[in-house]
């Protein structure tokens, strides 16, 4: 047999010495990058300036031109540096509030690019239809909003944007003077030699010097490595401060090893001395705490405060840095300098934190409902090395009683790493292997890299070259070559629309036409998509030169952020179905066709991401080290790409490199349960780690976790249909649970699961015993476990908890009811007909309330209204507990799926929080039914909490119900 780690890391590092370890050096810092150090140097003439620096960009009043229907205006806008170049400003005012400021060089010499809105956008937002601009001497502004409270005023000289609510500053534009957009120039335009006399000569010298700097700083090549970036458009950056007043904390901006609360990068006490850079990149074994470009980037910006939330999103493809500086607790500075592209700037109001991501989701949409086994457990590892090996592997798990739903298979799969070939000495029979898996409902994820190996013999580097869909060179002709796992390659172009057709034909399980196709799989087949940043070994930063030229002659710099969203786009594509996809591309229909009937949800997991990347698939945190660093800023990461609207996330189970002890990899299977995509992963050259090898307790300790995972699968399920609704994270941090909380804007290390009430702090730390978990209001929380009964505070309460390794610290805030799934099966589908237990928790006044989602989790059918939704509440009056089940769905409660499911029965309800024995406990119609009661504490006291168990309510899941607990 062909040794996998010979094809696969011992190469790369026979090619590449040193390849696999970290090397800051391989990456820019601030002033390695020209264009950064360009931003960075006008922001210090700015501050050794202060009160004399102004803005050169100044609008024309004389040109500002509202539209008929006072939706937007535009207006001509001027640098005093150079009077002849041409800005276009225009600003509009969404339906939703939403303030969109965009700026171009209008007649220049160049295009600058402007495509990237059409990729990460769903549709061309809604004007409002109710705004009525009033044009000054000194500005036009717009009073908007329900309450009339908002209020965006831009300025005329110089250009500065202001957003008011409540006659308050939220956000400002170009408030420090830092816009600067570089315009287009000849390479011979070199500043006039100011002579004598030349008085228009001399100033124009000056002036551009003031803000420009003396140099002309790596304007048209630059060399770092022993790379050199030909810069053929020559300077097009663009810097612009953002500036939040009266907001001390802000978040976002993933992807960054970092805390949720974004630490300075500039000003007295900086965390970090590089701003955070956005640049998707390839590196291996990341710092655990930088401000170092990652995988993905969404340059999306939350600032918050006890008043408010609002957000800015910056829709630039290019690297972009962002400083950011907390000068006093209450504002923060933001300054982000990008390498090209035009000025699409949205201002998103808030005011609250559920708001922003409303007005997000309206404009890059929000992650469509998965597939409910893609919320179980995934194994995997690079590689599991044959079709023998993969069954063994299930059939272990099998052996040893632990739940798992999807193996994975990595780059060795593949006859010379040339995807889709399967390498027969090794995988002779990959469909019945497939079938095998799948015979419980498990599901195989396979990997498909964008790199193409160019050799005749691979029929898909083969057709995409005949079809001319790979990406240029700098030359803009032929192919681009350089080096990855299978030696020389090709990329494809997925900005060539050319190339998606293509793409999706290869997916297809049926050859047409005698086109070449991936027969050797299955329709239930997911994809995963790695090194898509593009992951290039011999490439400046590990990745594509930056002058390598895309479809509409397009250089890469100008589109390196969105490359790897496309990849996955295409084939999602091929398995999206859903209406609201089609939408947005053409080709769906055909792909939908040529599947199983009815169509199945995709399941599609990228490393590399962008703003909108979350309508495709989920995204892993990439490289992680088997470190309890990585493991806790694992947690943040996922988090913060939740905030970026990227909520299906995880990081790799026990660290990607590695060989984590026992008692780490136990904590680590607490934080993938409690993760929404939730994968064990390790590189090839690790021990074997699967839970089934690990000795006694810790393999029992993991197959409870798993089993705990698999019983809260309706919670995530449930969750997942919240977030795919409204856009609201699945994961939500404290600061936005409470949002005036102050004292919870910087907690990242305890997070709530959706809007079921638990409130879970994973153990990070290694030889912990007992966590402290903050509680930020008067109201009680159960150990979901033991129910013992803790009281927060309205000022902030720690409480702590037992964390022993065999212990999950994991509490129900009163007030909710949990649905879960108690029978230990092998794999999600095998529970599909389970009955349910209700966990009701209730909160100090003897209320609670929850939800449960279902569908077939599996086809479309739940976009024509084949689905249950329920409210479960209790309520207690007059010494009567009532606890109900209602319909929310907003669909014939009828419909074909709930019929499927109308013999599922709810088997148990615990009522926790119980002071005293019940009388009776009736069902509606005064049956008396058995149960059990564990005296406590009332839902108003702290200690050990009453709790109630009624067996067997004898109730369906899909009807209207009540039981009737008299105390
Ligand atoms: O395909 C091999 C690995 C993969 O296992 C990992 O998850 C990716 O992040 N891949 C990176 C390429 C090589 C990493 C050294």
């Amino acid at each position: 047999m062909r040794s996998p780690t010979f094809s696969g890391s011992l190469l790369l590092v026979l090619l590449f010495p040193g390849a696999l370890a970290l090397k800051t050096a391989d990456w820019k810092t601030c002033s390695q990058s020209g264009f950064c150090r360009r931003g960075r140097a006008l922001s210090a003439r700015a501050q050794e300036s202060a009160s004399s620096w102004k803005s050169p960009y100044s609008v024309d009043p004389a040109s500002v031109a509202v539209g008929s229907t006072q939706a937007s205006f535009t207006a001509a806008v001027k640098s005093a540096l150079y009077p002849a170049v041409k800005f276009e400003l225009d600003v509009r005012v969404h339906e939703d509030g939403v303030v969109r400021v965009r700026m171009d060089e209008v007649d220049g010499l160049r295009k600058r690019y402007d495509e990237a809105a059409s990729w990460s956008l769903i549709e061309e937002p809604r004007i409002s239809q109710n705004i009525q601009w009033t044009v000054s001497k000194a500005g036009i502004k717009a009073v908007y909003g329900a309450k009339k409270d908002i209020e965006v005023v831009v300025e005329f000289n110089p250009l500065k944007v202001t957003l008011f609510r409540g006659g308050i500053e939220q956000v400002i534009l170009n408030g420090r003077g830092l816009l600067h957009m570089e315009h287009f120039r000849k390479k011979e335009d070199k500043p006039v030699e100011a002579t004598e006399g030349d008085a228009q000569a001399v100033l124009q010298v000056n002036s551009a010097a003031w803000f420009e700097g003396e140099e002309q700083d790596a304007w048209w090549d630059e060399t770092f490595s022993s790379w050199t970036d030909t810069k053929p458009k020559g300077p097009e950056s663009l810097s612009l401060d953002i500036t939040f007043p009266n907001h001390g904390h802000v978040y976002g901006i993933p992807q960054h090893a970092t805390s949720l609360a974004l630490p300075s990068t500039t000003g007295p006490g900086a965390t970090f001395t590089d701003p955070y850079r956005l640049y998707n990149a390839d590196v291996f074994e990341y710092l655990a705490s930088s401000s170092m470009s990652l995988y993905g980037s969404i340059p999306l910006m939350h600032a918050h405060s006890a008043d408010s939330t609002v957000a800015i999103f910056d829709v630039v493809a290019s690297e972009t840095w962002i400083d950011v500086s907390h000068s006093s607790d209450k504002s923060t500075e933001t300054h982000w300098i990008s390498e090209s592209g035009i000025l699409d700037v949205f201002i998103l109001p808030g005011p609250t934190p559920e708001e922003v991501f409303a007005q997000y989701a309206r404009l890059t949409g929000t992650a469509p409902l998965p597939a409910e086994w893609a919320l179980a457990y995934h194994q995997c590892r690079w590689n599991y090395v044959s079709t023998d090996d993969v069954r063994t592997v299930q059939k272990r798990f099998d052996e040893e009683d632990i739940p798992v739903d999807v193996f994975w298979l990595d780059i060795e799969y593949a006859e010379d790493h040339k995807y889709f070939i399967w390498d027969k000495k090794t995988f002779p029979d990959p469909v019945e292997m497939t079938q095998d898996v799948e015979a419980i409902g498990r599901k195989m994820v396979v990997i498909i890299d964008p790199h193409l190996k160019r050799t005749s013999s691979y029929p898909v580097y083969q057709k995409a070259s005949e079809l001319g869909v790979l990406v240029k060179p700098k030359s803009g002709e032929g192919e681009y070559e350089g080096w990855c796992w299978p030696g020389s390659s090709s990329w494809i172009d997925f900005f060539h629309p050319g190339s998606w057709d293509f793409w999706i034909s290869l997916f297809k399980t049926k050859s047409i036409d005698g086109q070449w196709s991936w027969t050797e799989s299955t329709n239930s087949v997911g994809i995963w998509n790695d090194m898509n940043e593009p992951s290039v070994f011999n490439g400046p930063e590990i990745t594509m030169p930056k002058d390598n030229v895309h479809y509409g002659g397009w250089e890469h710099r100008d589109v390196h952020n969105i490359n790897g969203m496309l990849f996955v786009r295409t084939e999602h594509d091929y398995f999206g179905t859903s209406p609201h996809e089609c939408i947005q591309t053409n080709h769906t229909f055909q792909a939908a066709s040529l599947r199983t009937d009815p169509p199945r949800r995709p399941f599609v997991l990228t490393r590399s991401f962008y703003a909108g990347s979350q309508r495709f698939g989920a995204m892993w945190t990439g490289d992680n080290l088997g470190t309890w660093e990585h493991m806790e800023v694992g947690v943040k990461m996922v988090l913060a790409n939740g905030l970026g609207g990227m909520p299906f996330a995880g990081s790799d189970v026990g660290g990607f490199f590695g060989n984590p002890e026992p008692e780490m990899l136990v904590r680590w299977y607490v934080v993938g349960a409690f993760s929404p995509f939730f994968r064990a992963h390790a590189h090839i050259d690790t021990k074997r780690r699967e839970p089934f090898l690990l000795d006694e307790p810790y393999k029992s300790i993991i197959r409870d976790i798993l089993r705990l995972r698999y019983s809260m699968l309706p919670v995530w399920y449930t969750a997942f249909r919240e977030t795919a609704a409204t856009g609201v994270p699945i994961l939500r941090p404290q600061y936005m649970m409470f949002p005036k909380d102050k004292d919870g804007f910087t907690i990242d290390d305890q997070f709530y699961v959706g809007s079921s009430g638990l409130l879970v702090k994973p153990v990070t730390q290694k030889g912990v015993n007992d966590v402290s978990i903050y509680l930020a209001e008067d109201q009680v929380y159960y150990n979901y476990f033991t129910h013992q009964a803790y009281r927060g505070s309205s000022k902030g309460t720690r409480v702590t908890l037992s964390a022993q390794l065999h212990e999950v610290p994991l509490l129900v805030r009163g007030g909710s009811i949990i649905s879960t799934r108690e029978r230990h099966r092998r794999s999600s589908p095998l529970m599909k007909h389970d009955p349910f237990t209700l966990r009701v928790a209730l909160d100090k006044a003897g209320s609670a309330h929850g939800d449960l989602y279902l569908d077939d989790g599996d086809t479309f059918s739940h976009l024509e209204g084949q689905l249950v939704h329920r409210e479960f509440a209790a309520k207690t009056e007059k010494k009567v507990i009532r606890i109900t089940s209602k319909d929310i769905a907003n669909v014939d409660p009828k419909n074909a799926y709930a019929q499927s499911i109308a013999h599922v029965r709810v088997e148990k309800v615990v009522l926790v929080g119980l002071g005293a024995k019940p009388t009776s406990v009736q069902a509606d119609g005064g049956k008396e039914l058995e149960w059990d009661y564990t005296p406590g504490v009332a839902s108003d006291k702290q200690g050990q909490a009453g709790v109630l168990v009624v067996k067997d309510p004898s109730v369906s899941v899909v009807s209207d119900w009540a039981l009737v607990i008299k105390l």
